[in-house]
C-alpha cells in the first residue's frame, strides 16, 4: 500500500475525533470519518451535496453524527442492545487506501474488543470501502472470526440531501411489502409508484431490491441507489415534530432530507465461524436534461 500523504486524490485530517479523509477524485468528492465509518458528504463531480448532514450534528467522537451514513451494526433494533448498535459510533481504523481508474477509495475496519463484547459476545471483524466512482460506492463486510455462529441485522442509514421533501417522489418500491413503524409494524404493500412524503415517515420494505430513485423536483434532479446483499429498504423522515425533538437536527432540516436505506433487518443474517456477508450500496446523481 503506499503512502496515504503520496496518494493523489486522498488526504487525511487528523482531528480530536479521529482522522477524516477526504476522497477527491474526477467523478466526485467524499468525506468519511474513521468515527463510525460515517461517510458525511458526497458532492458528484460538476453537483452539488447529496448527502445530507445536520449542521448540529455532533462530532465529538463519541455520539453518533446526525446525517450522512451511520454503518448499523449489529442491530437495527429495536432489539437487547443499543439502538442501531455500535458500529456508528465506534472509533474504526483507516487499513487500506489506492486508487481505481482514477477513483480513491479507502478501507476502515473494526473489530470486536472488550466494549463491544460486553453489549454483543461475538467476535467479528467489519470493513467499510468506500469508492469515490461514478456512483458513491459503499461496501460493508462482515466476517464471523469466533467460533460460534451469529446473527446480525444492519443498514447503511442513508441520509440524501434532497431540496425539499414534501415535493420528493420515491420511485422503485411500488408492490413491495413494507412494514410501518408509525402503525406498530402493521403490514401493508405499497401502492403508489412514486412514493411521496407527506408527513412522518418510517417503513421497512422487505426484500425491494429494485433499484430506488429519488426524485427531487425542486433540485431538478434524481438520486438514484442500488443495492446488493442488502434485500431491504428503509424509508424514514422524522417531519416537523421528530426533528423538533432531536437535539442534534435543526427545527427546519427535516425538510431538506430523507433517509432511504440500504438494509438486512426482515431476516437476519446468520453467519457460520469463518463466513462473511457482504453488500453494497451505490449513489449516483442525475440531472434532468434541460
Ligand atoms: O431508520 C429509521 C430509524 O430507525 C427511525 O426509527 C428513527 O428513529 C431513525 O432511524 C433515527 O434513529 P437515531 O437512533 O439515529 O435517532
Amino acid at each position: 500500500m503506499s503512502d496515504l500523504a503520496s496518494t493523489p486524490g486522498i488526504r487525511a485530517d487528523a482531528t480530536p475525533h479521529g482522522r477524516v479523509v477526504t476522497l477527491d477524485g474526477p467523478f466526485g468528492r467524499a468525506t468519511v470519518h474513521e468515527h463510525g465509518a460515517h461517510v458525511t458528504s458526497w458532492v458528484p463531480a460538476g453537483d452539488e451535496e447529496a448527502i445530507f448532514t445536520s449542521r448540529l450534528a455532533r462530532l465529538d467522537g463519541r455520539s453518533a453524527i446526525r446525517g450522512g451514513v451511520p454503518v448499523i451494526f449489529p442491530q437495527f433494533g429495536p432489539g437487547p442492545i443499543t439502538k442501531h448498535g455500535f458500529a456508528r459510533s465506534a472509533r474504526w481504523r483507516l487499513a487500506a487506501h489506492g486508487t481505481e481508474g482514477g477513483a480513491p477509495w479507502v478501507r476502515l475496519d473494526l473489530a470486536d474488543d472488550d466494549a463491544t463484547r460486553a453489549l454483543w459476545p461475538h467476535e467479528f471483524q467489519a470493513q467499510l470501502t468506500v469508492r469515490a466512482e461514478r456512483a458513491l460506492a459503499l461496501s460493508l463486510a462482515i466476517t464471523n472470526t469466533g467460533d460460534v455462529p451469529f446473527a446480525f441485522t444492519g443498514a447503511l442509514h442513508t441520509y440524501l440531501r434532497v431540496a425539499d421533501v414534501t415535493r420528493v417522489r420515491v420511485r422503485g418500491l411500488e408492490g413491495v411489502r413494507l412494514r410501518d413503524q408509525l402503525a406498530g409494524g402493521a403490514e401493508r404493500v405499497e401502492k403508489e409508484t412514486g412514493v411521496r412524503i407527506e408527513g412522518p415517515v418510517d417503513r421497512v420494505y422487505v426484500d425491494a431490491r429494485g433499484p430506488i430513485a429519488v426524485v427531487d423536483e425542486a433540485a431538478g434532479r434524481t438520486l438514484r441507489l442500488t443495492a446488493r446483499g442488502f434485500p431491504d429498504v428503509v424509508l424514514w423522515n422524522p417531519w416537523v415534530e421528530g426533528a423538533r425533538a432531536f437535539d442534534d437536527m435543526d427545527d427546519e432540516e427535516w425538510r431538506a432530507m430523507l433517509c432511504v436505506e440500504a438494509a438486512a433487518i426482515a431476516t437476519p443474517v446468520t453467519l457460520a465461524p469463518g463466513a462473511r456477508w457482504d453488500g453494497v450500496q451505490r449513489l449516483a446523481a442525475e440531472r434532468a436534461a434541460s
